[in-house]
């Protein structure tokens, strides 16, 4: 079986168990928690040098750090990765973004502000990482405009990737007219294309926390269902 260490309320940690749970891949978890530094100890710095989780490791025991590589590696030869090998790298080329310009500004903003509850401490950093994330999620806008999914007109990781963060984006305050994870937010946007793809993840996620119920497993933030919960980091 595999074995996924984690933060539940990290959204690079959802991405891993929303896809192991819509690919039917059975999965234990082990938590750690990340603001007591237990992914700095000795013996997890054995399992990620880079001392951070997700961390998959395999049913015959290897280890895969980093939430995009893992996902690419459950997805292979499935429905959630196309076959065609341009469209592969259309998948890394939104999955990169997300790692570049999504991830960083959005996941942090909303570590400062809802994990660690500390906006005072954090304000200087936490204006230029809510800029850059709304400029992240201008740019998904943009492209959502033109196609259903991100790549290849289907679902695959690339949306599962670009779904993590931004459905907890204003946990991070960002109060986005492009997109945005909050329902009241979602409500004020002018984006039809944006919440046209949000809406279809949304749907989606609400199937794999039915799915997640029976594993064991919670969301990654409060309201996606009526009582799993989750604590949405
Ligand atoms: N690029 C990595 C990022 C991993 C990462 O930053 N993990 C954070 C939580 S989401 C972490 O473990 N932080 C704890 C620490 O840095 O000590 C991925 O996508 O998996």
């Amino acid at each position: 079986m595999y074995r996924l260490y984690e933060f539940s309320s990290s959204g690079n940690c959802y991405k891993l168990r929303l896809a192991m749970a819509q690919l039917g891949v059975p999965f234990e978890r082990v938590e750690k928690d990340i603001t007591r530094g237990e992914t700095r100890s000795d013996d997890f710095l054995a399992i990620n040098p880079n001392g951070r989780i997700p961390v998959l490791v395999t049913p015959d025991g290897r280890t895969l750090p980093e939430s995009n590589a893992a996902l690419c590696y459950l997805a292979r030869d499935s429905q959630l990765m196309p076959t065609d090998a341009f469209e592969q790298a259309q998948v890394l080329q939104w999955m990169f973004f997300e790692q570049y310009n999504h991830e960083p500004n959005i996941a942090t903003s909303r570590y400062w502000l809802h994990v660690l509850g500390e906006p005072e401490k954090y304000a200087d950093g936490l204006k230029e990482k809510q800029q850059k994330g709304h400029e992240a999620l201008a740019v998904m806008e943009r492209h959502l405009q033109a196609v259903p999914f991100f790549v290849g007109g289907r679902y695959s990781i690339a949306d599962i990737a670009l779904y993590a963060y931004t459905h907890v984006a204003d946990q991070g305050g960002l109060l986005a007219t492009e997109l945005s994870g909050n329902q009241g937010v979602v409500g004020a946007s002018k984006s039809t294309a944006g919440l046209c793809w949000y809406a279809g993840l949304k749907a989606r996620s609400s199937g794999w926390v039915l799915h997640g119920k029976a594993a064991g497993v919670t969301p990654c933030r409060e309201g996606i269902t009526d009582s799993d919960g989750g604590s949405g980091a």
